[in-house]
């Protein structure tokens, strides 16, 4: 069998062009803590996303944690158990208590209509995801926010460079924090960031991922370790050069898939979210009763054949063993989560996915029909 397909594959520009910001480096010998290419990775980003400011992070993961600690959350925050884990663990790493409520079907993003019941007086924030990059309703949650007092850190690791009625998805929201891993649109094979909305919050966010230091002998919080090198920060200003590109790419992959599979029966596509942008970062499918086979049958089938689609996400975070013990992780209160987590695939999807490739998938998934 030839080289299997995975879900995704990372952007890599020429080697070559990554070439002379190493010589930089060497000759520099900063490697890290706020260096050039740092500095320059802060700038061009929030240039081409169209925020004011982020702060580089090390992964995304440890910038939840942080952007949790900047606010000084504590007790209860309400989130979703359709995520990768690393949204309700970094609660966990706070000591503060996910409360999960449920996700809207169709866009797999938390329901707005289901926080305002989970609200108690330990209740100080919400931490949403923007699923697959699309849009939650940032506008019901803000007004949900405001009256009871309550602070919005979006977990936006899939988002990145989404625009949301003509302006970035990021400047929703208390604080939105990107990833950029490997497996992600942009990536810098680890990292992540933490947009923020003013002076004052980046520069504590800054002495927060650097262990609290304001200065050579000031340290002002218990910080943490969740600085971004000067390897990871170049990478980054070289990859920003091919971002479009690759998210033109991958439409064309999009696309493919809508054609190959529309009238599939049993095969539910995603609708695209209205008022957005997309980065085409996944490509999730649902299979519901009247496929043929169950949506596992479907997932053994196409790895069978070298077609390493995922079930992202499957299972529940609200399943896991240090959650599913929590009143808010009971299923039978997350039942369109439970229902999608069942029904969900993820597609291959990424730049030099080929067109034979995609057709060989689409054929495999219609010939279960
Ligand atoms: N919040 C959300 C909503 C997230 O989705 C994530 C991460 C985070 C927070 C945390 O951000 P980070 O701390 O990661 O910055 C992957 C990623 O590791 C993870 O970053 C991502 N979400 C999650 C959805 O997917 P796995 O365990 O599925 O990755 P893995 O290693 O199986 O990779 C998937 C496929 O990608 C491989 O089959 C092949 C390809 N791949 C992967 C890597 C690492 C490559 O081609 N090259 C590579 O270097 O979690």
């Amino acid at each position: 069998m030839d080289r299997p397909i995975p879900v995704t594959q990372p952007l890599l520009p020429p080697l070559e062009e990554f070439i002379p910001y190493l010589s930089e480096i060497w000759k520099s010998k900063w490697l890290t803590n706020a260096g050039e290419f740092h500095q320059r990775l802060e700038r061009e980003l929030a240039v081409y996303l169209g925020i004011e400011r982020l702060s580089l992070f090390v992964n995304g993961t440890i910038a939840l944690v942080t952007a949790l600690q900047t606010l000084r959350i504590s007790g209860e925050v309400i989130t979703t158990p359709y995520s990768f884990v690393a949204t309700a663990h970094s609660l966990l790493w706070n000591n503060i208590c996910p409360v999960f409520v449920d996700i809207d079907p169709l866009s797999f993003n938390i329901d707005p209509e289901t926080i305002e019941s989970a609200i108690t007086p330990r209740t100080t924030a919400i931490m949403p995801v923007h699923c697959y990059g699309n849009p939650c309703n940032v506008e019901r949650i803000q007004i949900i926010a405001d009256t009871y007092g309550l602070r919005v850190i979006y977990d936006a690791a899939h988002a990145f460079g989404v625009q949301y009625k003509g302006e970035s998805l990021l400047r929703h929201g208390d604080l939105s924090v990107l990833s950029f891993h490997a497996t992600k649109v942009f990536n810098t094979f680890e990292g992540g960031a933490i947009v923020c909305p003013d002076v004052k919050t980046k520069q504590r966010i800054d002495f927060l991922k650097n262990f609290g230091f304001a200065d050579e002998i000031t340290v002002v919080a218990p910080g943490i370790n969740g600085k971004m090198n000067e390897v990871q920060a170049a990478f980054g200003l070289l990859q920003l050069r091919y971002v479009d590109e690759s998210i033109r790419a991958r439409r064309r992959v999009d696309q493919n898939y809508r054609t190959g599979l529309s009238g599939t029966d049993g095969i539910l596509l995603c609708e695209p979210p209205a008022d957005a942008t997309q980065n085409y970062s996944y490509f999730p499918i649902l299979v519901n009763e009247f496929y043929p086979f169950s949506r596992d049958t479907l997932y053994q089938r196409l790895k069978n054949n070298g077609i390493l689609a995922r079930r992202y996400f499957y299972p529940l975070i609200s399943d896991m063993p240090m959650y599913r013990g929590l009143p808010s992780a009971s299923p039978d209160k997350l039942p369109a989560a439970k229902r999608i987590s069942q029904q969900i695939l993820c597609l291959p999807i990424y730049p030099d996915l080929s067109n034979s490739d995609q057709e060989r998938i689409i054929d495999l998934i219609k010939e279960g029909r």
